[in-house]
C-alpha cells in the first residue's frame, strides 16, 4: 500500500450545508495547502482567511484552515483541513485544485486506513469509526464510541497475554522432553487453560450483544391476509407507515420500519399475507414474504384471535423454519382475551388497534434474542469478530482436551497458536490484505 502520496477528499456529507470540510493527508499536505491559504496557521490552531486559486489569484471561498503535523494527527501523517462553505460547487472546485497541486482523490475509508497502517488505532477501532457513523440507535452509537476508545481491544489484550503465557509454558516444556510428561500432568496448566476458556465465554457473550447493537434485529411480520400485520407495523412504528384496509391482500410489497427497543435497533418487516392467490402481483408479494422469513432473526406469526384453531394458521405454523418465533393472536379487543403472554398456550395476545399487549411483545422480543439493555462497558462488534472469537474458543477447548485427556503437549501448543492467530485477526495484528480492503471500502469517502 502506498502511503507516500498525499490524499484529499471532501469530509462532510454531500449536498448543501453550512460548512464544508476538505481533508488533506500525506507528506505534501502542508506544501499543497500553502499557496491556497497564503500562510499556514501554527499547528493545531485555526486561522480564518481567503482561499485563493494560486493559478489565477482568484478568491474561491473563505474559511478556516487547521494544520496538524505527523504523527499527531488522525492519520498519523501531516494533515490540513480547509473548512469553507458547504456548497458542492465550491467544494468540488477546491478539491480539483488540490488534485492539480499534487494530491490524489482518497478512496473510501482511506484516512482511517492510514490511521490503522500508521499504528494510531487498531482494526476494531477503525471499524468502530464506521460503526459510529452508521449507528442506528443511541445505544449503538455509545457502544461504537466505546470500541473506538479501545473498549473492545482492551478486552482482547489480557486474553492474548494469558494465551501467550500459556503457550510459552507449554512450548518450553516441549523443549525438554524428559520433563514434558511431568509438566503436562501438572494440574495448574489445565487449570489456567480452563480459566482462559471461562474468560472467553464472557467476552463471547458481550461480543454477541455488540453485533446485535450494530446489525439490529430483523423481525418479519407473517400471517394470513387481514391478520393485522400492517396494523402491528404501524402500532410499533408509532405512525401510519403501511396501508391498512379490511380487504384481504392489501399489502404486496415488503415494507420496513426502524424502531428501537431499549436502544436495540430493530428492523420490522411487513409482508404480504400468505395464502393461495392467482393474482401475479400478490404472488410476487408472497414470494418476497418467504424471502423475508428466511432472513429474519425472529418471526412474528400473526393470526386473528377470532379464528381459533384455524387450519390455515396451523398449516402456516408448520411451514415456518426452525428459528425464534412468537405466535401472536391479534384483535383481542374483539374477543376479550387477556393481553400479554399466555404461558399455557404459548401465545401472545395483543390488539394492534388499541395497543394492548404491545409492551409484553417488546419484552418477549428482547428475551428471545437474549438482549440485555446495554450496561456500561458494552462495545460494538461485527460478525467477523464473533467468528474469530468462536474459532479461538474452539481451539482453546481442543487444547484443553489435548492436555487433560491425551497429555499431548504438541497438539495443545498448536491449538493455542491457532487461537492466538484468530485473536490477532480481530485487532488487525495479523489480517489478510483483501479483508482490510473489504473493511475500508465500506467506509464513506473522507473518513
Ligand atoms: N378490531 C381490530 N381490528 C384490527 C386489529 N388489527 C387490525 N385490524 C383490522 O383488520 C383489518 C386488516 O388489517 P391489516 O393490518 O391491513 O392486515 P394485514 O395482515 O396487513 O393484511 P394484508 O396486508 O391483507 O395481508 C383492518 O380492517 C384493520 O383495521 C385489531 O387489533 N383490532
Ligand atoms: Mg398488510
Amino acid at each position: 500500500m502506498n502511503t507516500r502520496d498525499t490524499i484529499a477528499a471532501i469530509a462532510t456529507a454531500p449536498g448543501r450545508g453550512g460548512v464544508g470540510i476538505i481533508r488533506l493527508s500525506g507528506p505534501k499536505a502542508h506544501a499543497i495547502a500553502l499557496p491556497i491559504v497564503g500562510k499556514l496557521p501554527p499547528v493545531r490552531y485555526a486561522r480564518h482567511g481567503v482561499f485563493i486559486d494560486p493559478r489565477t489569484q482568484d478568491p474561491i471561498d473563505d474559511g478556516l484552515c487547521l494544520v496538524f503535523t505527523a504523527p499527531h494527527s488522525y492519520t498519523g501523517e501531516d494533515v490540513v483541513e480547509l473548512q469553507g462553505h458547504g456548497g458542492p460547487v465550491v467544494l468540488d472546485y477546491l478539491l480539483n485544485l488540490l488534485v492539480q497541486l499534487g494530491a490524489r482523490l482518497a478512496r473510501p475509508g482511506e484516512f482511517t486506513e492510514r490511521a490503522f497502517l500508521n499504528g494510531r488505532i487498531d482494526l476494531t477501532q477503525a471499524e468502530a469509526v464506521a460503526d459510529l457513523i452508521d449507528a442506528g440507535s443511541t445505544a449503538a452509537a455509545q457502544a461504537a464510541s466505546r470500541a473506538l476508545r479501545g473498549g473492545f481491544s482492551n478486552r482482547i489484550a489480557p486474553l492474548t497475554t494469558a494465551l501467550i503465557a500459556l503457550r510459552v509454558s507449554i512450548e518450553s516444556a516441549l523443549d525438554f522432553p524428559e520433563e514434558e510428561i511431568d509438566f503436562l500432568s501438572d494440574p495448574l496448566i489445565a487449570k489456567q487453560n480452563q480459566q482462559l476458556l471461562h474468560d472467553f465465554d464472557e467476552l463471547l457473550a458481550q461480543t454477541e450483544q455488540g453485533v446485535l447493537l450494530r446489525e439490529g434485529m430483523r423481525i418479519a411480520l407473517i400471517g394470513q391476509p387481514n391478520a393485522g400485520k400492517s396494523s402491528l407495523l404501524n402500532q410499533l412504528a408509532g405512525e401510519d407507515r403501511a396501508i391498512v384496509t379490511d380487504i384481504a391482500g392489501t399489502t404486496r410489497d415488503v415494507l420496513r420500519a426502524e424502531i428501537q427497543i431499549d436502544g436495540l435497533p430493530v428492523h420490522i418487516i411487513d409482508t404480504a399475507g400468505l395464502r393461495h392467490s392467482d393474482d401475479p402481483i400478490e404472488q410476487e408479494g408472497i414470494r418476497r414474504a418467504w424471502l423475508e422469513i428466511e432472513q429474519a432473526d425472529v418471526i412474528l406469526l400473526l393470526q386473528d384471535d377470532r379464528d381459533n384453531l384455524c387450519p390455515n394458521d396451523q398449516a402456516l405454523r408448520a411451514q415456518m423454519p426452525a428459528k425464534p418465533l412468537i405466535e401472536v393472536h391479534n384483535k383481542i379487543d374483539l374477543t376479550g382475551a387477556i393481553a400479554g403472554f399466555n404461558t399455557e398456550r404459548g401465545i401472545l395476545n395483543i390488539s394492534a388497534k388499541t395497543g394492548a399487549g404491545i409492551p409484553e411483545l417488546r419484552f418477549q422480543l428482547k428475551q428471545l434474542i437474549g438482549f440485555k439493555s446495554t450496561e456500561g462497558g458494552q462495545f460494538i462488534a461485527r460478525r467477523r469478530h464473533l467468528d474469530a472469537l468462536i474459532q479461538a474458543h474452539a481451539e482453546i477447548a481442543a487444547a484443553q482436551i489435548a492436555l487433560t485427556h491425551h497429555k499431548a503437549g504438541e497438539l495443545a501448543a498448536e491449538s493455542l497458536r491457532r487461537a492466538q492467530m484468530a485473536l490477532d485477526q480481530i485487532t488487525g495484528k495479523f489480517t489478510a490484505d483483501d479483508l482490510l480492503g473489504e473493511i475500508f471500502s465500506n467506509f464513506c469517502i473522507g473518513k
